[in-house]
Order: structure tokens, then C-alpha cells, then sequence
């Protein structure tokens, strides 16, 4: 596959994927999602020499603003539903993927975006970074699998109340919450990312892989959890209100959700 919105770059074993959409904060276009299931489903199982994978974002301001809110419009339940599904089979790849993946996270990490920095196994924050599930402002929820895996990473109390309200939280409470690994100037992220890698590269091989498996065996993969967030997200994309978050994003306005 030819690769239009991931650039990829190897150096010394470890391969640096970047989401190369910069003018639209590198969201989550559907091309997108078809390229990472490519990357991750076929390209990188090949690579069998890598060391580990670092996922990051073109330029200063983003890792990824989210799910591409543009292509949004013509969504209703039966194909957010299938996006969903298609989106959270997509990040299990990232999840399962044998060798170690980690974030380099500059700027935004929301929607999409986030729940793609919580499917690596690890997270790097610049100090800059921001992160959060702002779905609710649009009237749909995480389809990602956001709304497991925040719960899994930093809580249930505070996942609900991130979920809840949409506010976004900068580096150093992620990294006191447990949602990042560690906060380094904006410039370090991927030397930080590389570091662990190399050290990681030092262990057994099989060893890291079975960490990553019984790791994901401790959740037991709630897929119950996941059904319902495919369900729910399908339900929020056939509703009134999601149709009128999508084009107030789109034209720059606040919404005015009827509750229908
Ligand atoms: N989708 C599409 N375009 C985007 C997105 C996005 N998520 N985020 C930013 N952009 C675009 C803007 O439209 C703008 O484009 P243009 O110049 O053509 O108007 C450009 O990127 C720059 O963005 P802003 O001008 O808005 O930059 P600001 O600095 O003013 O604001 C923000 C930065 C705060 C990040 C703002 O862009 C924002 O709020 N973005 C949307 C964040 C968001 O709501 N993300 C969640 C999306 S929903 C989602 O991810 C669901 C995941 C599950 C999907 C399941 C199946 C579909």
C-alpha cells in the first residue's frame, strides 16, 4: 500500500511512524485509519528486526486532533456503528502489536487521537501536550475504545468525569493521573521514546512479547465494554444533535443540542 498520511522513517531498528496530516491537526480520516490497519496488520508484522515502534504527529501543534470531524456529516447509526467497530478492531492492532509501540505526544492528543495514544503500550508527553475525550461537544461518544481504556488507565472516577464534561488536561496531571509514562520538553518526546526502546532492545525478546500479552490478558479484553461503546457511539451518530455538533464545529459556532 502507498502511504499518503503516514510517513515512515527507520533508524538503528526502531521505526518512527508519523501521522502526516498537518493542516488539519493530523485527524483521523478515514484514509488514515485504512493506512494504519495496513501498517500495523501487515507492513510491521514483516519488519521482524524492529525494535519498537514510536507513534507521533506532524509538526508543533498536534499528535492528532481527533476522528476527521469533515467526514462526519454523513454518518448515521448503522455506519457510525461500523466505523466504531472498524476504528476500535484497528487500535487492538496497535495493542497487540508483539514488539513495544509508544507515543510521542506533542500539542492536542484528543478524541481519536487520544484513544490512539491509549492503545500504545507506552506514552511520552511534551510539557505541551493536552489530552481529552471532548466527543460529548459534538454529541456522539469516544468510538475507539476511549471509553474503556481511559478507565483503565487512570480510573473510573475521573474517566467518567473527562468523558462527562470534555475538559482537556495538560501533561503533568495525565502524568499524575497515570494516563502518560513521562512528560519531557515538547523537542524530546521521540529521544525519550528511543531511549526505552533501546533499553527495552537489551531484554528477551519473547519476554516482552508475552509482558504485552498477559499485560492485555489482565484487562480479559472486557469485550462487552467495547459491544457497548460501538452500540452507543452507533446510537449518538443517528441522533439530531450529533448532525448539529458536527456542522457547528464545522462552521465555527457553539451548538445547540435539543436532546434529540
Ligand atoms: N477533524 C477535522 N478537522 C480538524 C479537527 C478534527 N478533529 N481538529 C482540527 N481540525 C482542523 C480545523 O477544522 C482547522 O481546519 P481549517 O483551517 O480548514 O478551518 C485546522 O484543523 C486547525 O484547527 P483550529 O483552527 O480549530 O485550531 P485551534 O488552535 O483554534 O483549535 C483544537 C485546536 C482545540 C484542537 C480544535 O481544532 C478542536 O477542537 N478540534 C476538534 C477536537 C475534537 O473534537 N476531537 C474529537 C473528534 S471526534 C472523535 O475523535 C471520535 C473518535 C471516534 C470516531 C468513531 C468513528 C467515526
Amino acid at each position: 500500500m502507498q502511504y499518503e498520511n503516514l510517513l515512515i522513517a527507520e533508524e538503528d531498528g526502531i521505526l518512527t511512524l508519523t501521522i502526516n496530516r498537518e493542516s488539519a491537526l493530523n485527524a483521523l480520516n478515514t484514509r488514515t485509519m485504512q493506512e494504519l490497519q495496513h501498517f500495523f496488520g501487515v507492513d510491521a508484522p514483516e519488519r521482524s528486526h524492529l525494535k519498537g515502534i514510536i507513534v507521533t504527529g506532524a509538526g508543533k501543534k498536534a499528535f492528532v486532533a481527533g476522528a476527521d470531524i469533515k467526514e462526519f456529516l454523513d454518518l448515521d447509526a448503522e455506519k457510525g456503528a461500523e466505523m466504531s467497530l472498524f476504528g476500535q478492531d484497528v487500535f487492538f492492532l496497535i495493542e497487540r502489536f508483539h514488539k513495544p509501540v509508544i507515543a510521542a505526544v506533542n500539542g492536542f492528543a484528543l478524541g481519536g487521537g487520544c484513544e490512539l495514544a491509549m492503545a500504545c503500550h507506552l506514552r511520552i508527553a511534551g510539557d505541551d501536550a493536552r489530552f481529552g475525550q471532548p466527543e460529548v461537544n459534538l454529541g456522539i461518544i469516544p468510538g475507539y475504545g476511549g471509553t474503556q481504556r481511559l478507565i483503565q488507565y487512570i480510573g473510573k472516577s475521573k474517566a467518567t468525569e473527562l468523558l462527562m464534561t470534555g475538559d482537556m488536561i495538560g501533561a503533568e496531571e495525565a502524568l499524575r493521573l497515570g494516563l502518560v509514562n513521562h512528560v519531557v520538553p515538547p523537542d524530546a518526546t521521540v529521544d525519550k521514546a528511543k531511549e526505552i526502546l533501546n533499553k527495552i532492545a537489551k531484554k528477551g525478546p519473547i519476554a516482552i512479547q508475552k509482558i504485552i500479552e498477559t499485560v492485555n490478558a489482565y484487562f480479559q479484553y472486557d469485550e462487552d465494554g467495547f459491544a457497548s461503546e460501538v452500540a452507543s457511539f452507533g446510537h449518538t451518530t443517528g441522533t439530531d444533535d450529533f448532525r448539529e455538533g458536527a456542522a457547528a464545529f464545522i462552521e465555527k459556532r457553539k451548538a445547540a443540542f435539543k436532546g434529540k
